[in-house]
């Protein structure tokens, strides 16, 4: 399966560093909503969900955590540990994020104000989802 990533400039200096982002120019989306998780539990694994509407970068600012990407037909997990690079999860993908070490601070840039309406929390009803769209040639 294809996974997006986008790799974020970092302004370096004697200082340190700086990630910018911003929707339309380095973030594909307008940006409703930011939230991020960090303290998570050893061994904790969350998400278990698709989204019907919803476009979201994830960024593990500090740390690091796996993101295991489903799209129905194919899955992949991929590893965060770099805060200028960005995962890019479109609707209709089934995630699940593990495997957070201690420190990690996941941050989370969506494209939709929070929406429970918006969650598909059951496997086959993601399944079903996706195939019902494939079937429509993409369209709703
Ligand atoms: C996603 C993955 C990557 C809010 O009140 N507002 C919010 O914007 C969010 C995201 C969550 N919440 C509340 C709802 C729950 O009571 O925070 C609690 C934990 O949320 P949830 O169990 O949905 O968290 P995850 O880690 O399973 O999933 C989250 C996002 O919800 C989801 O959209 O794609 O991170």
């Amino acid at each position: 399966m294809q996974i997006v990533k986008y790799r974020f400039e970092s302004h370096s200096d004697e200082r340190g560093k700086l990630v910018a982002l911003e929707e339309f120019r380095n973030v594909p989306f307008k940006i409703k909503r930011v939230y991020y998780m960090f303290d998570t539990g050893r061994g904790v694994r969350r998400g278990y969900h698709a989204h019907r509407c919803l476009e979201q970068i994830l960024v593990c600012v500090h740390g690091s955590c796996k993101v295991l990407l489903d799209n129905g037909s194919e899955h992949e997990t991929v590893e965060l540990n770099d805060p200028c690079e960005g995962l890019y999860i479109s609707n209709d993908t089934w995630r699940e994020m593990f495997d957070f070490s201690p420190d990690a601070v996941l941050m989370v840039l969506a494209s939709e104000l929070y929406d429970e309406d918006d969650y598909v929390r059951d496997y086959n009803d993601f399944l079903k989802m996706v195939k019902e769209k494939q079937e429509n040639g993409g369209n709703e």
